[in-house]
């Protein structure tokens, strides 16, 4: 066991999949043991602020229900009847299967199936080394950011903004279709230091009068996918009012004088009959940032997991193009800064081994994936076996019900590498126990934020847990997968990737905890132009040529408008389903992470659906009464909480509870869908038509 230093306060990086990716102090009591962990005040935009969830995070890496140890299903798939095996038992079996699999349906047969459960880019991204070197069966990764990415990009042409810790210098901080409060806390932070400090107003658009609308100067609660709408209008006004900033328009986008007569019918009085807000509130956001230059839009993924999202978050891009906030310090739109980094991933993800001719399946159509659809196989065979880390499909991925089914299938081999058993290790046919972040090495980068970070090993793990990276280089192994990554340790990876990038060397991280690698101003403010050759911001998007997938058009995508509109692609409410629901994050989980923490569970209670008062009134439903939500795909039981923070018709469920936190044992992703909205896919968690009934 390595000797570690008894030392109090060391640096670490949250690994979860939340933008804020905060800079850490973990008090460390000794070699095993973790006590209070806290924001790093030195980081810049972490300052010192991180969500509670993290800071009480001895609850999760101490937790007695940790896995320990491998362990060979010996019940029915489900049941729970699992034995404890050593290692080697474990991968040789896996060795063994994946290799027949192979032999017999060919090497598409095994599907790698990961996500962000942690960001860490070695621990993350090396299973593709083990994808690509053996030919595996691709992975589409549309579960969280593509139709917001796409929409994005559609309009600057690169994924970067202006400085988020600009938002701080702002005059009006617009934060659309995220609840920070939620998931991003550090995006709060540094609004609220803005209206402190400089008596910025704050604006908070969503769909619900969330923590984060609570806090903020001007709540604006509109119906779900209509954001389009909403941003139209204020452009409207943006022109009418003389707020359109002609110069910067002549100089920096595409086709402002089709736009402003585009908008000439769309209206305040237009959008207020398609988002349910008042002439009034349009009015009076337009004329807050067109007088207000300095207007940082922080735009979230919120808002894009809607049929029409990635028009939506567009239309909104526009805003700041129309005013010319771009130019000023503390104005402009961020999304994400992910197009910074230009990591050179070659051995992490054994790049030199891509073969373009696999078949990418799609990430979030795992259910039809496993149930045989055609389609989602691309016209392929099937898939025999599945090899998962950091993702828990089994309660993550729309359409549970055809998830299940496919997991629950005799004929597929299913392993889990997993820090819990999740509802997704629970159907595996071996079970693998992994380290969490503070038991190994890993490089991150800020989503949210533009600092590179290093999150060094602090404690041993328990038990006989092991890495993503230590798993998958003794995989390769055994089925004789040849990469020079597969001989490398995680700091040589790092080490490798960080001079390659040009970031410096893995001693210069290490030394330093995080380096700040922002673009200078004028490059993030986009005054040398937009990410487009001709430097221009897409007012007019050719949504074919949008930089961000390999894999093709989807969805309804020749109908996209071809200037930022309403576009009417969402799940309508009609007269079978009355609501739309949303399925918007709960405060004290991570996606499914946290479900297991005890007071995480204690502070979210029990599924809910909120629901306006006066709709529950004419569904005979009162506080507390179990509801039915259903739709074409399935249903749901909730516990019914009245709430007038809504538009009437609009629900929401905050989620993700574990399916078998719901009485019926069916969790919220039973009624969600996995068609793919146009153009590159994606998943639309909150464009929901449902029904509801009083639960018997
Ligand atoms: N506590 C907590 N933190 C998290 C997560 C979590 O589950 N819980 N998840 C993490 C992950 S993986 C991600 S990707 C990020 C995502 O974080 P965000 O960018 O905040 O995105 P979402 O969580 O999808 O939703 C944010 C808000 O969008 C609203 N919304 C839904 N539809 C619409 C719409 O049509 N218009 C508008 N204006 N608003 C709408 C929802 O009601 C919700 O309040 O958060 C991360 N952080
Ligand atoms: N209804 C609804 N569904 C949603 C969403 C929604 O808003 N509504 N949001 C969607 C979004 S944005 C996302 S990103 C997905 C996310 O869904 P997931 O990617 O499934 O995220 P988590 O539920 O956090 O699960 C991550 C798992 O990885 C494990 N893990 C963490 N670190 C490691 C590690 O180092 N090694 C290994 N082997 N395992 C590890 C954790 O224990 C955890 O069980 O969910 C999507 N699903
Ligand atoms: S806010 Fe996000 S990144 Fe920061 S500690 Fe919490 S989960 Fe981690
Ligand atoms: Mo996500």
């Amino acid at each position: 066991m390595t000797e570690l230093p008894r030392i109090a306060r060391l640096p670490s990086v949250c690994p979860h999949d939340c933008p804020s990716a905060c800079s850490l102090e973990v008090e460390v009591i000794d070699g095993r043991t973790i006590g209070r962990v806290r924001g790093n005040k030195r980081q810049s935009y972490t300052d010192g602020v991180i969500c509670a969830k993290v800071a009480r995070y001895a609850e999760r890496i101490h937790h007695p229900d940790r896995l320990l140890h491998p362990l060979r299903r010996t019940g029915p798939k489900g049941s729970g009847a699992f034995e404890r095996i050593s290692w080697d038992e474990a991968l040789d079996e896996i060795g063994r299967r994946f290799l027949a699999i192979e032999a017999e349906h060919g090497a598409e047969a095994v599907w790698p199936y990961y996500y962000a459960g942690t960001m860490g880019l070695v621990m993350r991204d090396g299973i593709n080394r083990l994808r690509h070197a053996k030919r595996y069966s691709g992975q589409f990764s549309t579960i969280c950011t593509t139709t917001a990415w796409t929409g994005f990009i559609a309009g600057t042409g690169r994924l970067a903004g202006p400085d988020p810790r600009e938002m701080a210098k702002s005059d009006c901080v617009v934060i659309w279709g995220t609840n920070p409060v939620h998931t991003q806390v550090n995006v709060m932070h540094h609004a609220v230091k803005a209206r402190k400090e400089r008596g910025a107003k704050i604006v908070a658009i969503d769909i619900y009068r969330n923590a984060t609308l609570d806090q903020a100067d001007l709540p604006l609660v509109l119906k779900p996918g209509t954001d389009g709408a909403l941003a139209c209008a204020v452009m409207h006004v943006l022109f009418r009012d003389g707020h359109a900033d002609r110069d910067y328009l002549a100089r920096f986008a595409d086709a402002p004088e089709e736009l402003e007569a585009h908008l000439a019918t769309r209206t305040p009085e237009w959008a207020t009959a398609i988002t349910g807000l008042s002439v009034g509130e349009i009015e009076e956001f337009a004329t807050l940032v067109g007088t207000r230059k300095k207007s940082f839009f922080r735009l979230g993924y919120g808002f894009a997991r809607q049929r029409n999202g990635a028009v939506n978050i567009h239309a909104a891009s526009c805003i700041p193009t129309v005013t010319g906030a771009w130019q000023h310090e503390g104005g402009g739109a961020f999304h994400s800064n992910s197009g910074i980094y230009k990591w050179r991933k070659g051995l992490i993800e054994g790049l030199d081994k891509v073969d373009r001719n696999v078949r990418q399946l799609d990430q979030s159509q795992i259910g039809r994936v496993l149930t045989g659809d055609a389609q989602a196989l691309r016209q392929g065979g099937p898939v025999k076996a599945l090899f998962i880390q950091n993702t828990n499909p089994v309660t993550v991925a729309p359409e549970q019900e055809l998830v299940k089914r496919g997991f629950a299938r005799d004929d597929l081999f299913t392993v889990v590498h997993e820090q819990f058993m999740t509802e997704t290790a629970q159907m595996a046919d071996i079970v693998l126990p992994a380290t969490q972040f503070m038991e190994h090495d890993d490089l991150y980068q800020g989503g949210g934020h533009q600092h590179i970070m290093w999150g060094g090993k602090l404690v041993n793990p328990p038990g006989e847990c092991r890495s993503n990276h230590e798993v998958i280089c003794a995989l390769a192994q055994r089925l004789g997968a040849e990469h020079r990554g597969f001989g490398m340790t995680p700091r040589e990876l790092v080490d490798w990737t960080l001079r390659e990038t040009g970031r410096g060397t893995l001693e210069e991280l290490v030394a330093n905890d995080f380096i700040d690698v922002q673009p200078d101003f004028e490059t993030a403010h986009y005054l040398k132009g937009f990410g487009w050759r001709d430097g221009r911001f897409r007012f007019k998007p050719d949504w074919t040529k949008v930089p961000n997938s390999n894999e093709g058009l989807v969805g309804p995508h020749e109908a996209l408008p071809s200037l930022p509109d309403h576009w009417d692609v969402i799940e309508q409410a009609d007269e079978e389903h009355p609501f739309r629901l949303a399925t918007s994050p709960a405060r004290n989980f991570l996606n499914s992470s946290f479900t297991e923490t005890p007071t995480s569970q204690k502070k979210e209670g029990a599924p809910t659906l909120m629901l306006h008062p006066l709709d529950a009134a004419a569904l005979g439903v009162a506080a507390g009464d179990h509801v039915t939500v259903g739709n074409r795909r399935g249903t749901v039981e909730l516990d019914a909480v009245l709430f007038d923070g809504l538009v009437r018709g609009v629900v929401i469920a905050e989620s993700i509870w574990p399916n078998g936190a719901h009485r019926g044992g069916r969790g919220i992703n039973t009624i969600t869908g996995a068609d793919s909205p146009a153009p590159y896919g994606g998943a639309a968690f909150h464009d929901n038509k449902v029904w509801i009934r009083k639960a018997v």
